[in-house]
């Protein structure tokens, strides 16, 4: 049958993807997946064919694993930026998040600015789950935040939006071009996703910075990276085109999968 031929190789592909990702982490990446090398271009093209593999097989409500309060087992391991020094984040944490807001904008009807208690008087969804980094680790919490999905109702996304781009206060990367800001992306089926959140709470507490203060996004269906800190901003967008390095995330420029699934 064709249909499980072409399956089959589809999956070959992915484990290739998956295997291959798995040498790299979420702090290092060596020489082997700069540009126009071969283990770059194997990823660049092993990623589109994760992408519709995945989407193939996982039903698009399918819900990533839920656990009970009792397995969680340490507090959540920060990582990444832990502590952005950026001038704009440093006087607003001084200032208790007061003055935050969540801007989205891009393809929609109504574009928004929501202060932190806007969004922490809309009804909030509380889940534990276990964050996967493709660094090899991962810890089971407990997040509280706002369903992505209110925030998209609110703000009605124009049909020709396809993905939601998400833009964090943090400065990942410091060269010589510049400042590079941390940014990620999903698409409106994971926006919409049951479980996909705008978190200001862990483990029953206020989020603390280093995992993200004062919202962050949970996308419970794929790797750690995919779910920015810190962020400021949703743009949706129809294409990646002139953001960051055009990829749909900071890591995605350097070599990563767009899309993370677990
Ligand atoms: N803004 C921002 N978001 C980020 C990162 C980062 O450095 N900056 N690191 C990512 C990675 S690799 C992981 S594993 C998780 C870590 O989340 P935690 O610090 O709450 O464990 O955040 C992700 N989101
Ligand atoms: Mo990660």
């Amino acid at each position: 049958m064709t249909i499980d031929l072409s399956r089959r190789r589809f999956l070959a592909g992915a484990a290739v993807a998956g295997s291959a990702l798995s040498v790299t982490g979420c702090d290092a990446f060596d020489d082997l997946t700069r540009p126009g090398t071969r283990l770059r271009g194997v990823l660049e093209s092993a990623n589109d064919l994760t992408y519709r593999v995945q989407r193939m097989l996982l039903a698009s409500d399918a819900l990533a694993a839920e656990f009970s309060e009792s397995e969680i087992r340490q507090p959540q391991r920060p990582n990444g930026v832990t502590a952005p020094d950026d001038r704009d984040y440093v006087a607003m944490s001084a200032a208790g998040f007061d003055t935050y807001r969540l801007t989205v904008k891009g393809l929609v009807e109504t574009p928004l600015s929501l202060s932190l208690a806007e969004l922490m008087a809309m009804p909030a969804r509380t889940q534990v789950t276990r964050h996967d980094c493709v660094e090899g680790w991962s810890c089971i919490a407990k997040w509280t935040g706002v369903p992505l999905a209110t925030i998209l109702d609110q703000a009605k996304p124009r049909p020709n939006a396809r993905y939601l781009v998400f833009q964090c206060y943090d400065t990942i990367a410091r060269s010589l071009s510049g400042e590079v800001k941390y940014y990620e992306s999903i698409d409106l089926l994971d926006g919409r996703h049951k479980q996909t959140i705008l978190a200001y709470g862990l483990n029953g507490q206020t989020l603390p910075v280093a995992n993200g203060a004062p919202l962050r996004v949970r996308v419970e269906r794929q790797l750690g990276y995919k779910m920015a800190k810190y962020i400021h901003t949703i743009e949706l967008v129809d294409s990646f085109a002139g953001i960051g390095g055009g990829k749909g995330g900071y890591w995605e420029d350097n070599g990563y999968d767009w899309f993370a699934g677990i």
